[in-house]
């Protein structure tokens, strides 16, 4: 047993220090420049404060691809804050995503796309080109069968058995599209397909292995081989989110996500919610080395809201969350006080990934505060919103 270090003895144990502007795809950035001058930006890219938003996935994945510097200002969606009034006179629909490329603004994905590749060249094939329209379609079809099975309650069980059927049935076609091309990815090469079906099929595995109890990546072959692609390239990862994340973020998106109650339905979800976090079928690059140190820098840097955010008195919720990022550093067990179960478990249960940090170090961060929780009882947090987000109002974190 151990007492919990202290904020200058914990920031000690990391030298975690990314490199925004000019380094690895990161959540965090304002700015990404790849190396080039900041006189070379042309586009400004409007996404959402949580990297919750799929269609601003799709486009800030194709700009890290094509490494185009450019700048990046969050905004936040309706489930979970009041939307900006400088991005409703911009944009008065309030969509994301937007671009503004040399000074005019654009909407809708697609179309951002396609200016994109006017002004910067193709991601190895157009949006327009006849190999890639096909497998378009062919992604706006498995979004259809998703949406049906995920977003709709089932009047039976025959009816319930119909929707995962269809779904399993535009998956079998993904599968054979897959098998086109010798490689893992939907064309010879990676492309603007890869980057289409990134946000939506990450968000599938998310929350069919949560409400369904279908692991979608580790039935389908072909898939699986793309995603485990996928997660050898550094952008897609800076951007990777998981499971915990996604299945909480999804029902106020989507107006609802409906369970079917199967046994190992239940199974998943009390994994993907109590852990263990290692087990679930979300990634499988391997852990980087300093998952840790990324998870406490992270926690230091926005400590004083954490706390503040936090249900608990702030006194409690500073050494309890000393006692888990002593735990997470040290492995040595820290008890926090009594009371500490339930505002670790408010935390836990409200890392978003990659907003707050990386995968893996979700991971560790929610490991160390379930176990440190788990020391002084088995009280949980206030339940997690589904028709909104307020909880998570970036007014409430003095915007980042
Ligand atoms: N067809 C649009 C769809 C964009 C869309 O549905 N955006 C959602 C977020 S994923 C949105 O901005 N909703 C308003 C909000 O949540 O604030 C596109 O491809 O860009």
């Amino acid at each position: 047993m151990t007492a919990p270090l202290s904020w200058t003895e914990l920031e000690a144990l990391t030298d975690f220090q990314p490199d925004p502007i000019d380094g690895l795809t990161n959540a965090q950035s304002r700015l990404r420049l790849f190396g080039q001058a900041e006189s070379e930006v042309r586009v400004t890219l409007y996404r959402d404060y949580h990297a919750w938003c799929p269609y601003c996935q799709k486009i800030w994945l194709w700009l890290e691809e094509k490494q185009i510097p450019y700048r990046i200002e969050k905004v936040t969606m309706f489930c979970y804050g009041e939307k900006e009034s400088w991005y409703k006179r911009k944009v008065p629909s309030g969509m994301l995503p937007a671009i503004e490329l040399d000074g005019r603004i654009i909407t809708e994905s697609d179309d951002i796309l396609m200016a994109l590749e006017q002004k910067f060249g193709v991601l190895t094939l157009g949006m327009e080109d006849p190999r890639v329209k096909p497998l378009r379609w062919l992604e706006r079809l498995l979004f259809r069968a998703w949406c049906n099975w995920l977003c709709y309650p089932s009047m039976s069980a025959r009816e319930e058995q119909r929707k995962r059927e269809k779904f399993i049935e535009v998956m079998a076609q993904v599968e054979v599209a897959l098998a086109q091309t010798p490689g893992a990815y939907f064309l010879e090469e990676f492309s603007t397909v890869d980057v289409i079906f990134t946000p939506y099929v990450e968000r599938m595995n998310a929350s069919l292995y949560y409400y369904k109890g279908y692991s979608m990546r580790e039935e389908n072959p072909r898939f699986k081989a793309w995603f485990d692609a996928m997660e050898t390239r550094s952008t897609y990862r800076g951007t990777q989110s998981d499971f915990h994340t996604h299945v909480h973020d999804l029902p106020p998106q989507m107006g609802g996500c409906w369970e079917n109650g199967e046994p190992q339905m239940r199974i998943n979800k009390a994994r993907v919610d109590q852990g263990s976090w290692f087990e679930l079928p979300d990634v499988a690059y391997p852990e980087p080395e300093n998952s840790r140190q990324e998870a406490l820098y992270r926690v230091i840097k926005h400590r004083s809201n954490i706390i503040r955010v936090n249900p608990a008195p702030d006194e409690l919720m500073d050494e309890a969350l000393r006692s888990a990022l002593t735990r997470m550093m040290t492995g040595r067990v820290c008890v926090p006080p009594s009371g500490a179960d339930v505002a670790l478990r408010y935390l836990r249960d409200r890392i978003s990934v990659p907003r707050d940090m990386s995968i893996y170090a979700a991971k560790r961060l929610r490991t160390a505060l379930e176990e440190t929780a788990a020391l002084v009882g088995s009280g949980q947090g206030l339940p997690i919103p589904v028709k909104h987000r307020r909880d998570q109002d970036p007014a409430n974190f003095a915007k980042r």
